[in-house]
């Protein structure tokens, strides 16, 4: 086996990725479903991530031209709109484990997507992070945007040998171009575990509002878990003394192990509108969909629209990854003309884009019959659509 280089190498892999990078998504015509589009392609992979990142390019100090730091996964971004660009702040995972941020921008949103040259330097806390993700950008009306995002320690209480048990907390940064984040004091509220929490975009009642996560464990929501709702006088520190559940997981449904909010919730004329994740058990593991829910307008924690079922669920490759039969999502843009781009990661690996428009959520949150609670009951709601169906095709016919 031959240790010769060919020198030629770093070009090539840079133009093979280039024409990755300025490939053209499409819609994909196969899976029509009249609530959003799906995308042939994923916007982001590890793929993606710039050779810069992962090689050392000098032939000096690396001969053999390895990735010296390679990238195992794009997933989980935040989403906002930014000087007429779509950003997305990445969750980038190294085959270290770590996770890091990085920003990547789109004028389009739908293909070349290109990361900037350097991944986000997040300030640390007193109390150094051992990794972070998931962050939900939050434009507010007090003028900043924040960055929530789940901060994982080692638990301090763990049993000697003991080298898994940790403690997930809300770390808070905030900016005003996505270059320079400022970091804030981690959220404080009363529940040992907190993942998926949500920076309401308003101010509600003079105060700052939060969407959380308790939990008493790090995997499982055991006796705690759904979405919950508390708020907080300040941003720094932002200290949450009441939590009160206003979406609960539910016995047998999509949600009945755990589930998160999403992106910030969007304002629309109808009420404020939700993406979340419910999980399952399987016999094969926990599986991760999408789904809607809408909350009141001025009292966001009511929910007052509750469309059964799931809106987005792995389809294809989605369903295979480090962490297979998985979508998540913690970024949504709703843009000026009325359609909305959802970003979401299927199985921890890669990210994909639908897009639809709110006047569609909003038909969809609202005219979706509610989660019929048994298997009667279902075919209750199935037989309906049908008899309606049938009704209607005898009027044409006539
Ligand atoms: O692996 C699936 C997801 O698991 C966690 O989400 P949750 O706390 O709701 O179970 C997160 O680690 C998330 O990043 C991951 O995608």
């Amino acid at each position: 086996m031959s240790n010769e280089i060919n020198r030629d190498l770093p070009a090539q892999l840079l133009a093979q990725q280039e024409s990755l990078l300025t490939r053209p998504n499409q819609v994909n015509r196969s899976l029509y479903n009249g609530i959003y589009e799906r995308y042939l392609y994923p916007v982001l992979t590890a793929e993606h991530s710039p050779l810069s990142w992962r090689y050392d390019l000098n032939p000096q100090t690396n001969p053999f031209f390895m990735e010296r730091l390679g990238i195992n996964a794009v997933f989980n971004p935040g989403a906002i709109e930014l000087n007429g660009k779509i950003m997305l702040v990445c969750r980038v995972e190294g085959w270290d484990r770590k996770s890091f941020f990085a920003v990547a921008e789109s004028a389009n949103g739908l293909d070349n997507f290109r990361f900037w040259e350097k991944p986000v330097c997040l300030p640390e806390t007193e109390d150094p992070d051992t990794n972070v993700y998931d962050m939900r950008l939050v434009q507010h009306a007090d003028g900043w945007i924040y960055g929530l995002f789940c901060t994982e320690r080692k638990d301090p209480a763990a049993a000697p040998g003991d080298l898994s048990s940790a403690v997930a907390q809300a770390g808070i940064c905030r900016t005003r171009d996505l270059k320079t984040w400022e970091r804030l004091p981690d959220l404080k509220t009363g529940s040992p575990q907190q993942r998926n929490v949500v920076l309401h975009p308003e101010f509600v009642n003079g105060r700052y509002a939060f969407y959380t996560r308790p939990q008493d464990d790090f995997i499982q929501a055991g006796s705690g878990g759904g979405i919950g709702w508390g708020t907080s006088e300040s941003m720094t520190p932002a200290v949450i003394n009441n939590e009160q559940v206003i979406e609960a997981r539910q016995y047998h449904t999509i949600k009945e192990s755990k589930n998160g909010e999403g992106p910030a919730p969007i304002k629309t004329k109808l009420g404020w509108l939700h993406l979340a994740h419910g999980v399952r058990g399987t016999a094969a593991g926990l599986r991760y969909v999408l789904y809607l829910y809408l909350s009141d307008l001025n009292e966001p924690w009511k929910v007052t629209h509750a469309p059964g079922g799931y809106f987005l669920a792995p389809v294809a490759e989605e369903r295979i990854g480090d962490v297979s039969n998985v979508v998540f999502s913690n970024g949504w843009v709703a843009r000026a003309d009325g359609s909305v781009f959802l970003y979401y990661a299927s199985s921890d690996t890669r990210i994909h884009v639908v897009t639809s428009s709110l006047d569609r959520l909003l038909d969809y949150a609202i005219n979706t019959p509610p989660d019929g609670g048994t298997s009667a009951a279902c075919v209750r709601q199935r037989l309906d659509l049908i008899d309606r169906n049938l009704k209607f095709a005898s009027g044409r016919e006539e």
